[in-house]
């Protein structure tokens, strides 16, 4: 698999880890020069997230909160959220071939269940923005390009992911017996702890209510050992679809603006503990002269 990188985009937005843009990108350029453009048109309507969405079910979640961290309501507020608007968070869908993952990306970007959907080739992603908290937000969702057929796919695809979601096949018990390789396969190219884990059961539509709740017993005892939140959906008829993207968007995003906070926190610490050196080999009288200019460099 060859994935093209160029680099970033001179004045486009800052790529998450080493995700870079594929040069070429079948079928989305319209898509690709509008989130490229911090002041590209409005999203729409349905990518409006004002308060925080919901988990699928308190048994497997990644947190039980229904409101943003307070300091994040609070800088988004005073829109001071800093680069979070610019960038894009990279997610990667994995899990085994015919599962529904481009089924599911479909739906949720294009709002299109296309049963003839031919299998992926080459790698591909989609782009969706979105407004959090009165700030733009992109997720970068990427689809596999068939490779999972081998069970391998390359290591640049996994590589700086904020999101994995790991999907299966609601009625296919061995596709979520192999989601813990996939997901192992993707952790392997992330930082310890600096992604975000969705467990996803696919073709909700197939199975009758009882069905899929014996189903989700067995997906939930996984997903709670993979420190991952569990979502039911259906790229078929839409069921939760919007809500689990919400959801994935809305995380994301909080991790993004309290990651850019602490950031600046810590720059601006290292910025002062270099006055405090500098004022105590200072002799009093140029204290001042000394820390206004150094805070002027700054
Ligand atoms: N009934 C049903 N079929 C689905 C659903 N999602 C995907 N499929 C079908 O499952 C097959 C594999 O889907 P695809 O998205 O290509 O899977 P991928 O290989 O994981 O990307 C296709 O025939 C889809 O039409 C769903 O939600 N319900
Ligand atoms: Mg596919």
């Amino acid at each position: 698999m060859v994935i093209a990188a160029r680099g970033a985009y001179p004045g486009g937005p800052i790529w998450e880890g080493s995700a870079s843009p594929p040069t070429s990108h079948r079928g989305h350029s319209g898509r690709m020069r509008s989130s490229l453009t911090p002041l590209g048109p409005p999203v729409s309507r349905d990518r409006i997230i004002t308060s925080f969405p919901k988990w699928y079910t308190p048994d497997a979640c990644l947190q039980l909160k229904e409101h943003f961290h307070g300091q994040v309501s609070s800088t988004c507020q005073s829109r001071n959220t800093g680069t979070v608007g610019l960038r894009l968070s990279k997610v990667v869908v994995v899990g085994d071939l015919y599962v529904g993952k481009t089924s599911l990306i479909h739906r949720f970007c294009k709002n299109v269940f296309d049963r003839d959907y031919k299998a992926t080739i080459g790698v591909d992603f989609e782009i969706e923005r979105f407004e959090i908290a009165g700030i733009p937000y992109s997720l970068q969702i990427w689809d596999t390009a068939g490779q999972e057929k081998f069970k391998c796919i390359a290591s640049a695809y996994y590589r700086g992911a904020q999101v994995i979601i790991t999907a299966f096949d609601l009625t296919d018990v061995q596709t979520l017996e192999h989601t813990r390789q996939w997901l192992e396969d993707a952790l392997r190219e992330n930082e310890p702890g600096s992604c975000f884990v969705f467990l996803v059961g696919t073709k909700k539509d197939l199975l009758s209510g009882a069905a899929c709740e014996q189903a989700e017993v067995e997906a939930v005892r996984l997903a709670s050992e993979m420190r991952a939140e569990y979502w039911s959906v259906s790229a078929k008829t839409g069921e939760n679809v919007k809500a689990f993207f919400s959801r994935v968007a809305a995380l994301a995003f909080e991790q993004s603006v309290l990651q850019d906070l602490e950031r600046r926190s810590s720059a601006q610490l290292q910025v002062g503990d270099g006055d405090l050196i500098r004022m105590e080999e200072s002799p009093p009288e140029t204290q001042e002269s000394k820390t206004s200019s150094s805070l002027g460099c700054c």
